[in-house]
């Protein structure tokens, strides 16, 4: 694109306002005089209710209402929340047992909203809650990720929720018994509690005849539809907006049971209702990420060339089918089964298991981190088997010729994979590895080198909108239909505009998270947003230069031919009138064109793009403690043209160390019961800062050619690159010591017990 010279960094502009205490974020902005909302949660893993009795709490100081399920049907309700049901591998549907909104005679996860006690304060709320009588039979719970085990929902015998495959299982079993070595590895890959900065929560309002709900989502059209018809309202009556969100994470993607209670309550008292979420209650009812176990395989000829791919995984859905809970393991994994690998035959299974434990959902690249991690262990594994350099196996393996069609069905258009990994493999050093391990071994550390390329598959659908006005005040505002969770949405699609059009940066508005302005978009997640708004955001500046021109070629009578747009100004060959984009706005609000000053487009771009790169990870294992360090990260991403490079680095940081706290801290742990043991960050770690290595950064593009700005999603790489290059620097490590399994997290006591210490102590 010609107008590519622009791309450039700028600061964010809502960063002031965050970092004075000036977000707006929804427990700030819940109506005044709003009622409280608190919700009582099954304390038991698996049960039958006997007695669910919430008359005394109805009667409780300050209490306005106690909603439980049977109420909610006798307002009329569909209680079932919306979830997405596969096709099984012999045709028949995926199990789609009922999740209500509230307990519905059977309890199935700590955690599960039973009741909704609406008071004046809070504590009123809690204390009423503390009067419910919930009596029940408790039965076993089936919390281990494997089939078999109480049977949770009748419609799932043997708590299996569907058993999917994808590939052409002949093909590659073909390949299998003609390799000249195959290769095997069973990978785990942790569950993580997502544990957003900010809670989930949400406020709704009904004025007799619309409902307005606020919540902290990822995005306001989905769960308009749905809270339509969980209502029993026509959609034109549903307002759902996003104020300021403090992190998503594809956790607060879906919608969740305490978003359609509240608006209920809301409209059962004719009052504003809140409900905020503390953070042990976000632990036990957010959807959790990942949680699967893989067996791998690869198949190589004689040159070590992958000849076959097979897959079989287990995963965890939790309690009930979520939202997105049965495509991420299947559908989207599948999106990069193969990564950068010239594979000609694949084929991947996965059994979907229900468990006694919360659901697992979208988490930072919802099922493309976990491809891409078991191919990347497996890989790594297969050199060490082979007795090739692990870099060079995956160059022997690379897909040259562009566009690609994957054994599953997708096509990458470019890429230059040679190309990234040299740039990598320059600015990590690797050669200077070996002097660096003897010197870390002089000190008694072992000390390892990971690489993961990855490859992304960035969602390019549905359309995306956007709405421009020009305003009477004489600046313009820019709806946008995506949403930021703070990723810097305001300045980046602000800037863009600014760019494209030369309206000054500080003369555009930017308004972003109400159904009842916006244009129609997907939200944020699956790395989308920058790529799906630029490119329809283009759509509107061609449209509307398009619209000014021909509106001046009327007023100073020359052919619309002459006259020329530069970013800036409006030109026309032979007059010394040159228009900003501004100042032609004001002429058509002179003259009454008030189709000139409201654009609202729409585009169908097919924007799918397949950012890849290369992250290299050194880890340092103290032998006394077990304590694993990570002392150099690498990352160079082919994201396309980039927009703002500052704040794609910032993508980059922030997934890596996401990324890092799942491979070096992040552990969930139930225990028989079903009880969740690491219900707070006593118990829970997260990454802290000196966790997280100064991160080398770079970028090395090659655009890409599904979208007219030819860019590339950059929001999930990050994430998706760490597990396997931090997984297989501690394998690197340890390999020496004879271990040959390793699992994330790495934790010191793990990491201390693979190297012997249990054996020394
Ligand atoms: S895990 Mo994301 O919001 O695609």
């Amino acid at each position: 694109m010609e107008k590519f010279g622009k791309s450039q960094s700028m600061k964010r502009s809502e960063d002031v306002r965050f970092l004075t205490g000036h977000g707006r974020y929804i427990d700030d902005i819940a109506p005044e005089g709003a009622l409280h909302a608190y919700v009582l949660r099954s304390p038991v893993a698996h049960a039958e209710i006997t007695t669910l009795d919430v008359s005394d709490a109805r009667e409780a100081e300050g209490v306005h209402l106690v909603l439980t399920v049977e109420d909610l049907l006798a307002a009329g309700m569909d209680v079932n929340m919306p979830g997405t049901v596969l096709t099984n591998r012999d045709g028949t549907k995926g199990a789609a047992p009922e999740r209500p909104l509230l307990a519905r005679g059977r309890l199935r996860h700590v955690g599960e909203p039973v009741a909704l006690v609406v008071a004046e304060t809070m504590q009123q709320a809690k204390d009423a809650a503390e009067l419910i009588e919930l009596d029940f039979d408790e039965l076993p719970a089936h919390v281990e990720v494997c089939a078999g085990g109480e049977t949770i929902h009748p419609e799932a015998p043997d708590n299996r929720a569907f058993d999917w495959g994808m590939g052409d299982e002949a093909a590659t079993a073909e390949a299998f018994d003609k390799a000249a070595k195959t290769v095997r590895l069973e990978v785990g890959d942790n569950r993580v509690i997502v544990n957003a900065m900010e809670g989930r929560g949400c406020f709704a309002e009904w004025d007799g005849k619309r409902i307005h709900v606020a919540f902290n989502g990822q995005g306001v059209w989905d769960i308009k539809g749905e809270m339509a018809e969980a209502m029993g309202l026509d959609e034109a009556d549903v307002r759902i907006t996003n104020p300021d969100v403090g992190g998503g994470f594809g956790m607060k993607a879906a919608s969740y049971p305490e978003y359609f209670c509240v608006a209920q309550a809301a409209r059962a008292l004719g009052k504003p209702v809140r409900w905020m979420s503390e953070r042990t209650e976000g632990m036990l009812s957010d959807h959790a990420g990942r949680d699967l176990v893989t067996m791998a395989e690869l198949a190589f000829d004689e040159a070590n060339r992958i000849t076959g791919y097979r897959i079989h995984t287990i995963c965890n859905l939790g309690a009930y089918n979520s939202g997105y809970g049965q495509p991420i393991q299947t559908l989207l994994f599948s999106k990069v089964l193969t990564g950068t690998y010239d594979i000609p035959a694949a084929y991947m299974r996965v059994e979907g298991i229900y468990t006694n434990t919360t659901q697992v959902d979208a988490y930072r690249g919802a099922g493309r981190p976990e491809a891409i991690y078991v191919l990347e262990r497996v890989m790594d594994r297969a050199a060490r088997d082979l007795g090739v350099d692990p870099i060079e196996l995956r160059k022997i393996n690379f897909i040259k010729d562009f566009p690609y069609k994957t054994p599953t069905g997708e096509t990458y258009d470019v890429g230059d994979f040679p190309r990234v990994l040299d740039h990598a493999i320059a600015d990590a050093d690797v050669a200077g590895f070996a002097a660096r391990k003897a010197e870390s071994e002089a000190r008694g550390k072992l000390r390892g080198l990971g690489l993961c390329f990855y490859i992304e598959s960035i969602l390019g659908d549905p359309s995306e909108g956007v709405k421009i006005e020009f305003t009477e005040q004489g600046g313009a505002r820019l709806y946008v239909g995506t949403q930021s969770n703070g990723q810097g949405h305001e300045t980046v699609f602000a800037k863009f505009l600014s760019d494209q059009t030369g309206i000054p940066f500080e003369k555009i508005e930017f308004v972003q998270g109400d159904s009842d302005l916006i244009a129609q978009g997907g939200g944020t997640g699956g790395s989308r947003s920058v790529t799906m708004q630029a490119n329809v955001t283009l759509t509107a500046v061609k449209a509307m230069v398009d619209g000014f021109t021909e509106f001046l070629a009327e007023e100073m009578d020359v052919p619309a031919s002459e006259i020329a747009f530069d970013d800036e100004r409006f030109r026309a060959e032979g007059s010394n009138l040159t228009p900003t984009m501004l100042e032609v706005a004001e002429m058509a609000r002179a003259r009454g064109r008030a189709e000139l000053l409201s654009w609202d487009i729409r585009d169908q771009i097919q924007a799918r793009s397949y950012p890849n790169g290369a992250h290299f990870a050194e880890i340092e294992i103290d032998r006394e403690t077990g304590v694993a360090e990570v002392v150099k990260y690498t990352v160079v991403d082919d994201f396309g043209n980039l927009i703002n490079p500052m704040l794609a680095e910032g993508q980059v940081h922030g997934g890596v160390a996401q990324g890092l706290g799942q491979a070096l801290c992040e552990q969930v742990v139930f225990d028989e019961d079903g009880q969740l043991l690491t219900a707070t960050f006593m118990d829970y770690a997260m990454p802290r800062a000196y966790d997280v290595p100064f991160i080398h950064f770079d970028v090395e593009p090659v655009p890409s050619t599904g979208n007219p700005m030819g860019m590339k999603g950059c929001g999930e790489a990050g994430t998706v690159g760490a597990l396997a290059a931090v997984s297989n620097a501690v394998q690197d490590a340890l390999w020496p010591l004879g271990v040959r399994q390793v699992d994330m997290p790495f934790t010191p006591m793990r990491l201390w017990r693979l190297m012997g210490g249990a054996r020394m102590a």
